[in-house]
């Protein structure tokens, strides 16, 4: 970071501590109904709430606002906004925030912008109801200052937010439930902070259980009685399946912004350990499998994998678990480089860092599980490494904005194995040959691509025993095909797509209902879907046949509150995909 900016963040944050600390000595008063209570501020001018504290900044064009503003749009920054544009602002998926950029486009632009979103998948926060035009006003102003650097998160931190709800000596000896754990979904409920353990079969709501703020993915122990879910607020969550109604025994925070966690999957280490990426601070945690005690940090801080420039912020995207060595794959994002990391021994820990493009955002196994397909999505790259060689093995070209999800696998009447990826930038499918042994020519570069309903896209999958391939492109601002999904014929790609309604399927009342990722259940043969519309919308999961591809079933339910990332249990087990 350039030691003037860094300066300014420092004072600016000793300042802000200063003003936090004034604050707080005030009498707690809910200053926040108050400053949101009086509408949106005049921009610029005298001050119009009068006394209130204002927050001093060092830049005079910064609009004026108030400290209790500031703080309501530092919450709504680091909860909804710093995943894409960065901690710092410095941007990533989403643009740079940085001050010189923001007061230059101006309140109006900036405000629009916010409220209605974009094509290219900043989502519409006003126009879909997620923020209240004051909340928008205040991140128009919020984002005019100087962002506060946030504070470092160590050991000492993570131990003082580390609770072993139930010792693994207290826990179970044997299954206490006659759940068909194999085909129980883990829900996440976005923006509830829960997940929903809905059973397969029924389509039954089993429970529903707390988590980390913002909840975003669940990835299961390699023995499956395990759930360990992962909110954006670095909160972890580990779940007993055996139990008698499944139920938190461990968490911990392990920084303030997290996206990922994985536990060790290789013989003989198998939930040994855990891990857990931040996206603040940068760095990824190794804990204990069983208990979540947190055992070692490593800093992501470095340099560029390709003009070897400090970056003072690398975040930690996708991680995987290595099947060929004791070895976990963690995406530094915006370094480019993913870090081999070996934990046969913790205390002489090694790290091989591999080169790849920069940006690395999410990505899965191809059908051996030996390669990982790696989406550096900023970069319009794969980059495919080779974990049984612990090197990278090809970089392929793709559409703009790849967004795999863990991706989809399944064999190609002409070109053999494929691995596909879907575009938030454009409407495109890229397959990507994935058999260097008897498909050699075929391996890794694109193989067909395929024109799907639009760009927006999230996910796409597929199953060993299925003949489609489903694409969602929730973020497209079309809602025809946002509130759809579309879905090809592996036998007969060059047919195009059918876009089935699902949206309308669901039967719920007006709202955004986006159709976010597909993910199939433990048999193959069912396709769910999530109908993600705002908190204060009706969203439902549907169900569709996978071989008739029509509607079999909804799940409606009100706890089911913006329901996005389903993990079917087996599936998530054994990276089917
Ligand atoms: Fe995700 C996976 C990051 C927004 C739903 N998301 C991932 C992974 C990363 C990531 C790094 C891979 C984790 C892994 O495999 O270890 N996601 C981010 C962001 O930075 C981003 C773009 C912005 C943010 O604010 O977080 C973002 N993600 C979203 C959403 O808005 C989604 C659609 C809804 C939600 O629940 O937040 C969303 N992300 C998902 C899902 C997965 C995921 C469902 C897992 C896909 C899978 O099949 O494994």
């Amino acid at each position: 970071m350039k030691s003037s900016l860094l300066k300014r963040c420092v004072t600016a944050a000793g300042m802000l501590a200063l003003a936090i600390g004034n604050l707080a000595a005030q009498e707690a008063k809910p200053e926040k109904t108050k400053a949101l209570e009086e509408g949106p501020m005049q921009i610029g001018g005298s001050s119009p709430v009068g006394g209130a504290d204002m927050v001093q900044t060092l830049n005079p064009k910064s609009p004026p606002m108030t400290k209790a503003d500031f703080e309501i749009g530092k919450k709504i920054y680091f909860e909804r906004c710093a995943g894409c544009h960065g901690v710092l602002r410095k941007g990533a998926t989403g643009k740079p925030l940085t001050t010189d950029l923001t007061i230059e486009r101006g309140s109006e632009y900036l405000r629009t912008f916010i409220f209605y979103g974009s094509p290219q998948g900043m989502p519409n926060w006003g126009s879909s109801g997620t923020l209240t035009e004051k909340e928008v006003d205040v991140m128009t102003r919020y984002i005019q200052h100087e962002p506060p650097t946030p504070p470092e998160y160590g050991l000492k931190e993570m131990n003082a937010t580390w609770k072993l709800i139930v010792p693994p000596s207290q826990r179970p000896k044997t299954k206490m439930n006659n759940l068909d754990l194999a085909n129980l979904f883990s829900v996440t409920l976005r923006d509830a902070g829960k997940i929903a353990l809905i059973d397969g079969a029924s389509k039954k709501i089993v429970d529903v259980l707390d988590t980390g703020y913002a909840v975003h993915i669940s990835r299961l122990s390699k023995s499956g009685r395990y759930l360990y879910v992962i909110g954006r607020d670095a909160k972890i969550v580990l779940i007993d399946l055996w139990m008698e109604k499944p139920a938190p025994v461990a968490e911990i925070r392990v920084g303030l912004e997290a996206r990922s966690v994985e536990t060790s999957k290789f013989k003989g280490y198998e939930d040994r350990y855990a891990i857990a990426g931040t996206y603040w601070p940068p760095q990824y945690t190794l804990m204990d499998g069983d208990t979540l005690k947190p055992l070692k940090v490593i800093g992501t801080r470095g340099m560029t994998s390709d003009t070897n420039e400090y970056h003072p912020e690398p975040r930690v995207a996708a991680i995987v678990a290595s099947h060929y060595h004791p070895e976990f794959l963690v995406n530094a994002k915006e370094t480019g480089m993913v870090h081999l990391v070996d934990y046969s021994d913790l205390e002489n820990l090694r790290v091989k860092m591999i080169k790849t493009p920069r940006f690395l955002h999410d990505g899965g196994f191809e059908s051996t599980g030996r390669y990982f397909m790696d989406a550096a999505n900023a970069s319009d790259r794969i980059a495919v490494i080779d974990t049984k060689e612990g090197k990278l093995a090809a970089v392929v070209p793709v559409g703009k904005t790849p967004h795999p999800g863990r991706g989809a696998n399944f064999v190609h009447p002409k070109f053999g194995p494929v691995w596909a990826t879907s575009h938030l930038g454009d409407e495109t499918v890229s397959l990507i040959g994935t058999d260097p042994v008897k498909n050699g020519n075929n391996a890794w570069k694109v193989v067909q691509t395929l024109k799907s309903a639009g760009g927006g896209s999230l996910f796409l999958k597929t199953h060993p025993k299925s003949k489609n391939l489903w694409v969602d492109a929730p973020l497209n601002p079309d809602p025809t095909i946002s509130q759809a999904v579309a879905v090809f014929d592996i036998n007969n790609l060059d047919k195009g797509f059918d876009l089935l309604p699902i949206g309308e399927w669901a039967g719920v009342k007006p709202g955004a209902k986006r159709i976010v990722q597909p993910e199939y259940n433990r048999a193959g043969d069912e396709v769910w879907f999530s109908v993600w519309s705002t908190g204060s919308e009706e969203s439902a999961i549907v169900v569709v046949d996978d071989k008739t591809r029509k509607l079999k079933a909804v799940i409606k339910d009100p706890r089911l509150i913006t329901p996005t990332g389903k993990f079917n249990v087996y599936n998530t087990q054994n990276d089917v995909y």
